[in-house]
């Protein structure tokens, strides 16, 4: 046992149910127009699929942030300087955090903040045994409200708020706003943010990276009917329903949806929820922004943009904002 085992190892081992959601589930799909949060995708099969989605031709931002991220790691652990806590919001991919770990000089602690246990226990075990100095701590909390954060062994020199992957991108531009003001006040006055967001780029680039030729992205869609059916003991007929991903280009965002092939009357939790035909299900926002307007809502947050990295094409942004 080192000082990194994570101390929340036996709080929850298996993920929560979806039944704890029934009511907002249920609120989803019983509004006007139907919704089903992108924070379900996300069981088992799941992340298995989003997994097969980033190495995907057609995806091209995580293979680019993680090229950006690579050409500039020395100019980033400069920027960070030693004895850094990170704190990532949302456990996300253990090769984002190990590249950042590997660069950091001295990096103190490392905080994922994740509302469910399964992946956040396994990623932190794994990062805890391969990181022996860094004080490997999970917190579970919704991340979108303020969360007290723990206590390290060895006193950070600065918070660095970690959010790759530009998930940022599932909120909208109010809820960002709020969020990112979240991740200022964790930061704390000396602190900074490091964070992925996806570019505004031609519709035909964006459309294609959700509209896969191999269906993945639409069985990874298709795939939270299947947790439904399991978990709230609804009963989609799966087959009646199919993937569309439209990009919206007056709001600058991808939606993804789900859409009923026929008029039909699902039960999910116990209510009856009718579809007409053509009618959908939104389950996905996934917003774009220019280098401008996303430096625009950071400063609004209170953080002050010092730089900028993005790739050759325009196609992604890595930004590193201090608390200003
Ligand atoms: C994890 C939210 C960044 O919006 O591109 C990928 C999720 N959905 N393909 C994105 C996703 C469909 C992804 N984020």
């Amino acid at each position: 046992m080192n000082e990194g085992t994570p101390e929340l190892a036996t709080a929850n081992e298996t993920p929560p149910d979806l039944a704890e959601e029934r009511a907002e589930v249920l609120e989803g799909l019983l509004a006007e127009q139907k919704r089903i949060s992108p924070k379900y995708f996300y069981d088992e099969r799941g992340s298995e699929l989003f997994d097969q989605i980033c190495a995907l031709p057609e995806y091209y931002p995580t293979r680019t942030e993680l090229s950006i991220m690579d050409a500039h790691l020395t100019e980033i652990s400069k920027l960070v300087g030693p004895r850094a806590a990170v704190i990532e919001f949302g456990a996300g991919s253990n090769l984002k955090v190990r590249q950042l770990l590997d660069a950091l000089e001295e990096p103190a602690a490392y905080v994922p903040v994740e509302i469910s246990g399964d992946y956040l226990l396994k990623q932190a075990e794994d990062l805890a045994s391969d990181y022996p100095n860094v004080h490997i701590q999970p917190v579970f909390a919704d991340f979108t409200q303020p969360f007290e954060l723990p206590e390290h062994p060895v006193r950070p020199e600065r918070n660095l708020v970690f959010f790759p992957g530009s998930t940022i991108g599932n909120f909208t531009r109010g809820e960002a706003r709020e969020l990112l003001g979240v991740m200022r006040a964790e930061a704390k006055d000396d602190g900074a943010l490091l964070i992925g967001v996806d570019l505004k780029k031609d519709p035909a680039t964006v459309q294609a990276a959700y509209n896969d030729r191999e269906g993945v992205t639409a069985e990874f869609n298709l795939n939270v009917l299947h947790r439904l059916n399991r978990e709230l003991g609804a009963n989609f007929d799966v087959d009646a329903f199919r993937h569309e991903a439209v990009y919206d280009e007056a709001e600058g965002r991808i939606e993804m949806r789900l859409v009923s092939l026929e008029d039909q009357v699902v039960k999910v939790a116990g209510r009856m929820i009718s579809f007409r035909r053509g009618e959908h299900i939104i389950t996905e926002y996934s917003h774009k922004y220019s280098v401008e307007e996303f430096h625009a809502l950071a400063r609004r947050a209170g953080f002050r943009p010092e730089r900028t990295w993005t790739d050759e094409h325009g196609l992604f942004s890595v930004h590193y904002m201090t608390s200003g």
